[in-house]
């Protein structure tokens, strides 16, 4: 899908585009379910990287302590827990720039792979940056869907981030799908960026071949101490018509209702599931931050006439097109020429 297209599909008058996600959504996702996912942070706090969101980097004065990586037999406690609780998918997040294999630290992340990948929940992990190895060393134990988010455009992503490249995020992708992975891979808003920032991003996310299996939107949570602290809370009608729009452009992904629900009203939720989210963040923490109580998100529900989706662990990563490019080659023009892949 090109820019062109987004952005005639996002600027249409707020009900006809929510009634144009919703024909798409009730056509790939009839079954009105929401997946649960549940968030646990195994090594907080402490990361080299300068992301001007995160609360996690160690760049800035935000009151999060450094940790350890959490030990196996902690992990499975917190993913039993979110088993019991409902939750199809558990979502693990390291404070890292990126893991290496042959490393005492990567050794223990595979060891909680392949523990949790015993529970029937999906696994998915976000640890930064991979390499081929790395990313078929996670595949082999267990991991169904490796989160690495590109946040905002190509142009803006040098605003937020000085420590890695756009280009380096896409390589990472590129790597977790090779191997074989599912792909969650989405944004924030709220970072200073225009709505063309936005759409710019989509089209990149539009273009993956395979698109995201999941596409988690964000509403920046301004984290006391880092750069972003003083932004405004995005709009929820922004954050709507931007599913929306995600929901026309992936069809069949997950679109996830991420961080930031905390902030939103039940209503405007409410319409973030009709206008194509059908995934949210599921327990009372994210990774260092808050979000709604589970009984409250099963309440919403309820009211709402919506089930949990079921768990799908031995799920398969989508196919390529193999009469497309492969992503995310052809996104930018430094990509083009630092992948290797010769694509033009
Ligand atoms: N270190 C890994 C990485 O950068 O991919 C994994 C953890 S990182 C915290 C995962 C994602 O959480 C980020 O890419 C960003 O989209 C989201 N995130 C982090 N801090 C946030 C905040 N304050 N508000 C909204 N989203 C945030
Ligand atoms: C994603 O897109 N959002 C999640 C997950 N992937 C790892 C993280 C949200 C973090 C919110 C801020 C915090 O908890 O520190
Ligand atoms: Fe580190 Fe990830 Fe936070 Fe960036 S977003 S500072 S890489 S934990």
């Amino acid at each position: 899908m090109t820019y062109a297209e987004l952005h005639r599909i996002y600027h249409q008058p707020f009900f006809d585009l929510l009634k144009q996600s919703r024909a798409v959504h009730e056509e790939h996702w009839p079954e009105n379910e929401v997946q649960l996912c549940t968030l646990l942070s195994i090594k907080t706090g402490g990361c080299s990287e300068d992301c001007g969101y995160c609360a996690q980097s160690a760049r800035y004065s935000t009151g999060v302590q450094a940790e350890k990586l959490m030990d196996t037999a902690d992990v499975m406690e917190r993913a039993r827990m979110a088993k019991a609780s409902g939750s199809t998918r558990f979502c693990m997040g390291a404070a890292w720039k990126g893991v290496r294999q042959g490393t005492q630290k990567f050794d223990q992340v595979l060891d909680i792979v392949r523990n949790v990948s015993t529970l029937g929940m999906e696994v998915c992990v976000t640890l930064g940056e991979l390499g081929e190895e790395e990313a078929q060393q996670l595949k082999s134990a267990g991991v169904t869907a490796y989160n690495h988010n590109i946040d905002t455009s190509p142009d803006h992503y040098p605003n937020i981030v000085s420590s890695h490249t756009f280009d380096d995020r896409l390589r990472t992708i590129r790597n977790a799908q090779d191997a074989g992975m599912s792909v969650c891979c989405g944004g924030i808003l709220g970072l200073g960026e225009g709505i063309e920032d936005r759409l710019k991003m989509l089209e990149v996310l539009a273009n993956f071949n395979p698109q995201p299996e999941s596409v988690p939107i964000n509403a920046l949570m301004a984290m006391k101490g880092t750069p972003l602290e003083d932004e405004k809370m995005v709009d929820s009608f922004a954050m709507i018509r931007m599913i929306a729009t995600t929901r026309i452009a992936i069809p069949r992904a997950k679109v996830r209702l991420s961080a930031g629900r905390l902030q939103m009203s039940r209503e405007a939720q409410a319409l973030a599931f009709f206008a194509g989210a059908n995934s949210i963040f599921y327990g009372d923490k994210l990774l260092t931050a808050g979000n709604p109580r589970a009984n409250e998100d099963m309440a919403l529900l309820r009211d709402l006439g919506l089930t949990p989706q079921g768990s799908n662990p031995d799920m398969a990563a989508p196919d390529v097109d193999y009469s497309k490019p492969m992503s995310p080659c052809v996104m930018t023009e430094e990509a083009v020429h630092s992948c290797g892949c010769g694509d033009l």
